[in-house]
């Protein structure tokens, strides 16, 4: 490869109907908030979830961190270790503590038979991640909730535009947050959305992304900047007219990858379940080393000589990242199947910018590789 091949590329909708959406906005001279793109973009957010509340903020991570404030959560928080280290940060720093819990190792998420022992007196809620957009198990997360008084919110940053059941993600738990980022399937640059059927959440997390204004002059909570300006709106509605195209491209690219895998010993591509809605933003492939004559870290090293910078997500664990492993030192334990699949598990390049050469030469690379002894 010429040039280096990214996992994360941003996908991008039509640039004029951005550029006329920008060239508007100057034209209004309203560039943040609460303007009118960033009231269209919630609107199209809570039509396309089927969700009756929809908030935008500046990033997922400071989503978290208002749904979080909102409901009320301290003292220790469940939370899969197996995640985006956002996740845990984003409660940690408000000195709520993250207790990692393991995961399902044919789901990848968080695993519901081991969160009631981490239960105590301090617990107050579970976190659950849907890990490359497939749900978790939140009949069970929210059975265990409901059991021990605990609230639940989902971390959905990978999950836009995917269902669990044939009901949409963004319409479990208390709330949910989805990414908007550069490298998510739609993107705002940088950007979020926090969903809930809940109207009084909905309001209160609406005053609190804003300072906590209920009016000019009057606060009413301790609030934050979370806010997203309407630039990021504007990338987000065009992106969203795009967003049926990308999910065709990105479905195509995954049945690709797993077709030229599918005889490679010791590789495997992780299943999206195809009753449900996905988008398909992640090829994740796991290298089992007891089958295949090289580790995941020797097929990584050979793709990155190619220039096809693949990545390791979620290795090492967010148990295994600071402040977490000297404040827990011996969180591990208790995380054997996170450990497990964290060490073989590469993210590979999809999107607008991968067409089936590209695709055809990555998936070479990783046969040669996986097939030398
Ligand atoms: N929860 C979960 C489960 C998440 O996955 C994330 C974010 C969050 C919470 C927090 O959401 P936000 O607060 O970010 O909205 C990247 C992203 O920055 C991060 O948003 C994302 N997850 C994570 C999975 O990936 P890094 O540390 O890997 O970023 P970096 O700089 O290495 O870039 C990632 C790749 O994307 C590279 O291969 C380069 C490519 N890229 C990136 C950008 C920004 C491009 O090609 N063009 C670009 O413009 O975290």
């Amino acid at each position: 490869m010429n040039d280096k091949l990214y996992v994360g590329r941003p996908n991008i909708g039509n640039r004029e109907r951005f550029l006329q959406r920008v060239n508007e906005m100057f034209d209004r001279r309203w560039l943040s908030n609460d303007g009118p793109l960033l009231k269209e973009f919630e609107q199209r957010i809570a039509e396309v979830i089927g969700v009756k509340n929809a908030i935008a903020v500046c990033n997922a991570t400071a989503g978290i961190e208002l749904a979080s404030r909102a409901l009320e959560l301290k003292g220790e928080v469940i939370v899969p270790s197996y995640t985006f280290v956002a996740t845990a940060h984003a409660l940690q720093w408000q000195e709520i503590t993250p207790v990692f819990a393991d995961m399902n190792p044919d789901t990848h998420n968080i695993d519901p038979a081991k969160i009631e022992t981490l239960i105590t007196p301090r617990t107050t809620g579970i976190v659950g991640v849907h890990v490359w957009g497939r749900a978790c198990d939140t009949r069970a997360i929210e059975d265990i909730a409901a059991k021990h008084k605990l609230k639940v919110m989902y971390d959905a940053s990978h999950g836009f535009g995917c269902s669990a059941g044939g009901r949409m993600l963004g319409t479990f738990g208390e709330c949910e947050v989805f990414s908007f980022h550069a490298t998510k399937f739609i993107n705002c640059f940088e950007g979020g959305v926090v969903t809930t059927n809940h109207d009084e959440l909905a309001d209160k997390m609406r005053l609190m992304r804003n300072f906590g204004f209920v009016d000019y002059d009057k606060v009413v909570y301790l609030g934050i900047n979370g806010k997203m300006n309407e630039v990021c709106a504007a990338m987000g509605l065009t992106n969203l007219e795009a967003m049926e195209e990308i999910i065709a491209l990105n479905k195509r690219n995954y049945h690709a990858y797993c077709e030229e895998l599918r005889m490679v010993a010791g590789v495997s591509v992780i299943h999206y379940d195809p009753a449900e809605r996905n988008n398909y933003q992640y090829v994740v492939i796991e290298v089992n080393a007891d089958v295949c004559p090289r580790n995941r870290d020797e097929i990584v090293d050979a793709l990155h000589a190619e220039n096809v910078i693949a990545r390791k997500y979620f290795w090492p664990g967010c148990h295994r990242m600071e402040p977490y492993r000297t404040t827990q030192p011996d969180a591990w334990k208790q995380l054997p199947e996170t450990e497990r699949v964290a060490a073989r598990v590469i993210v590979l390049p999809t999107g607008q910018t991968v067409g089936e050469e590209t695709l055809r030469q990555v998936c070479r690379v990783i046969r040669d590789a996986a097939t030398k002894s």
